[in-house]
């Protein structure tokens, strides 16, 4: 591990989370945020046009849709950027693989900036119950999914930037205990600002790297432009995606064989027309 990473990944592990700035250089991320716009726009029109949902990735009998990435040719390189697979492959190990990848824009013009809407992502995220697995309280102390989140629009408190509320990964409380089926006691107002809360900043292209565990959530956003984002969640080998079916939209062949080298192993497991689409 170079210096970098392994003060990312230190900062990952004792926080929570970490920036990695300017994954997407600077004279190439206005091109990339168009293209991702124009892409997430296409992608609604499909999704509607065939009566699924863009939201669950399924068809309109809830059966798997198609993956995102299938839009989005010329952002699916810095998937595999070397910066980011030396954080993600010192937390797993080498053999990774990506969960979910979905549009993550938030609209212009918000005046509620005191909105919140803190969670812990999959498959920490309590209120998934059996639609998706999700991990039993209180989560043993093992980092199982880094929720990317690709900051393609500058983040701040002007553009709706993420919360999160640093080292709450190692906190035996969540804020969304009182929706478990469980029912288990609430502590803390999901839909209110977090003591200790902070709000990502940081310039477009820059990756935000989160620990699923974490409580974070999205930003009201004030400012006149959308805050546009996409987020990956990148998964160790031994975690189970299959169960429960969450956004697991399929990759269309010719979009898979397009996929740079770096990427194709990221995508395998959902990649159409594989005779077995598990690494053998
Ligand atoms: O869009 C954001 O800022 C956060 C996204 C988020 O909370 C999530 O996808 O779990």
């Amino acid at each position: 591990m170079d210096n970098d990473t392994d003060r990312k990944v230190d900062q990952l592990r004792r926080e929570g989370w970490c920036l990695l700035e300017r994954i997407i250089p600077k004279d190439k991320i206005d091109g990339v945020r168009a293209h991702v716009e124009a892409a997430h726009e296409k992608a609604r029109r499909d999704y509607e046009a065939m009566g699924g949902k863009i939201g669950f990735q399924t068809g309109p009998d809830g059966e798997p849709g198609t993956c995102p990435i299938a839009y989005l040719s010329e952002f699916a390189p810095y998937l595999g950027n070397e910066r980011l697979l030396a954080v993600v492959q010192a937390v797993f190990g080498k053999h990774i693989r990506i969960a979910q990848t979905e549009f993550k824009t938030q609209a212009p013009n918000r005046t509620d900036v005191e909105w919140r809407g803190f969670h812990s992502d999959w498959p920490h995220d309590l209120t998934d119950r059996d639609l998706a697995g999700r991990v039993a309280q209180p989560f043993p102390d093992v980092t199982m999914q880094l929720s990317v989140l690709w900051m393609l629009s500058v983040f701040s408190p002007e553009s709706g930037g993420t919360w999160v509320v640093p080292r709450s990964h190692r906190d035996p409380l969540n804020p969304r205990m009182h929706q478990t089926p469980e029912g288990l006691e609430e502590h803390i107002d999901q839909l209110k600002s977090i003591p200790g809360e902070i709000q990502v900043s940081g310039p477009a292209g820059s990756a935000l790297v989160i620990d699923s565990r974490i409580w974070h959530s999205a930003g009201a956003n004030p400012g006149p432009e959308p805050r546009v984002a996409v987020i990956t969640r990148y998964c160790p080998w031994w975690l189970s995606l299959e169960f429960g079916r969450r956004n697991n939209a399929i990759v269309p062949e010719a979009t898979y064989d397009a996929l740079p080298e770096a990427v194709k192993p990221l995508f395998r497991h959902r990649a159409e027309g594989m005779d077995n689409p598990f690494r053998a």
